[in-house]
């Protein structure tokens, strides 16, 4: 790359957590970022004004249903490489093992009037299969991540989980997040397109949207901590996952399209954590001492000091076909790549923990 001919990188889905640390981290290293907002989110860069990287990303619209819509943008921008982050995600809590639409970060309803699982497909699948005949159409040297998920495993699936494991997903995001996958692989084998599938399990962040369980238990513990919210009403406590820092795991993203050829690669901690342990560790940095009490639903998260009942359950959040055990193997990708998890989980939390206690005290929660 020199000064004059920076490298050019597209970037679906760059209001999000992983596409705002993503553009941050290309920006770094010289690149020319364009992110691809859908017309809904025009102006939903509250992300990209925290990381102060607001001003330099270029925004471009598209729209992942309409394949001339796609052809167009990435025949305007000829970038060199394309990471595909953007994805309808499911919502918590679910009456059905399908479930329903997350409104989006503006509160407004899902801009198409398709029941779940078919807009899901459409955008978290085909969508994929848009964007990888865009670049055969365009110019087969573009290189291409998709974000694809350990959700994939799905519920019965042998732990830890790598590139190797069986797939099992269960519900419209998961299958959908299948057929991008497998859609990657096709055009990476048929085509010689180097096309990657990064599989990544959970990755938090402060950036981390407040419909996930990490943000939401430090958000509500701040606001509970300045006298905002009395208690913090949680699902399946039980529940492990995976999770580690997502500034770590762009960089992972990044790495793979520098590979001399596409492939799939897990990127996880290799530890697992259930949500009692994140409400439990967030709660101490922010000068709580819970003791959990009870089971099933009847289980309580008392503050020592206080005796008040500071977490409780609420099966409205409980999930029908929940994944309690998800862990994966990153070896090959360590291994293949050199990439190295750096954010322990205690350092995670403290991240999101600190930072929230801030915008709760200071009053700028804007996302
Ligand atoms: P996120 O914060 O929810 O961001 C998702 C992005 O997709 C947002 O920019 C969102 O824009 C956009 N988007 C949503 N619906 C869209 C649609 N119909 N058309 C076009 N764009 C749409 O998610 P993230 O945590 O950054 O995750 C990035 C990607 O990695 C996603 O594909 C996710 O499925 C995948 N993934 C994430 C994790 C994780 O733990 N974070 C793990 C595995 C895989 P608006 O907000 O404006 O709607
Ligand atoms: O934070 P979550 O909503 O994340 P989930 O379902 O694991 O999905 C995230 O990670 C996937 C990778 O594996 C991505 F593909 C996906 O796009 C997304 O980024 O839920 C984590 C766990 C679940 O078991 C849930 O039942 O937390 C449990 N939980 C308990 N109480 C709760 C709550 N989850 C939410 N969202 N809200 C609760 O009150």
């Amino acid at each position: 790359m020199t000064a004059s001919s920076p490298k050019r990188a597209l970037v679906t889905g760059v209001t999000g957590q992983d596409g705002s640390y993503l553009a941050h981290l290309l920006l770094g290293k010289g690149y020319r970022v364009f992110g691809a907002v859908h017309r809904r989110s025009r102006s939903n860069v509250a992300r990209l004004e925290e990381l102060g990287i607001a001003k330099d990303v270029e925004l471009v619209e598209y729209d992942l249903l309409e394949f001339s819509n796609i052809l167009r943008l990435v025949e305007k921008i000829r970038p060199d490489e394309i990471y595909n982050l953007a994805a309808q995600q499911p919502q918590s809590p679910a009456p059905l093992p399908f479930r329903v639409l997350r409104p989006n970060r503006r509160g407004l309803p899902p801009p198409r009037e398709d029941p779940e699982p078919l807009y899901t497909g459409n955008c978290d699948g085909l969508g994929v299969a848009r964007l990888l005949e865009a670049i055969r159409t365009v110019n087969p040297k573009i290189r291409f991540y998709q974000a694809s998920s350990s959700e994939m495993f799905g519920k019965n699936s042998v732990a830890p989980q790598s590139e190797l494991t069986p797939f099992g997903p269960r519900g419209a995001y998961a299958i959908a997040k299948l057929y991008g996958h497998w859609m990657t692989v096709s055009y990476r084998e048929s085509y010689g397109i180097h096309a990657t599938s990064g599989i990544l399990f959970n990755h938090e962040s402060p950036l981390r949207g407040q419909e996930f369980v990490t943000r939401k238990i430090t958000v509500s513990l701040a606001k509970i901590k300045h006298g905002e919210l009395e208690v913090l009403s949680l699902g399946n406590l039980d529940a492990q996952r995976d999770w580690g820092f997502a500034g770590d795991y762009v960089e992972g993203m990044w790495l793979m399209l520098q590979q001399s050829a596409g492939d799939d690669y897990v990127l996880a901690s290799g530890e697992m954590h259930t949500v009692r342990d994140f409400v439990s560790a967030s709660a101490t940095m922010l000068g709580f001492d819970i003791v959990f009490e009870g089971v099933g639903s009847n289980e309580r998260g008392i503050d020592r000091r206080t005796g008040r009942t500071l977490i409780q359950v609420n099966p409205k959040y409980y999930r029908p076909a929940d994944l309690n055990h998800l862990c994966g193997n990153p070896l090959k990708a360590e291994q293949a790549m050199g990439w190295r998890r750096r954010t322990p989980f205690l350092q995670l939390v403290a991240l999101m923990v600190e930072a929230d206690d801030h915008r709760v005290s200071d009053k700028r929660l804007t996302f």
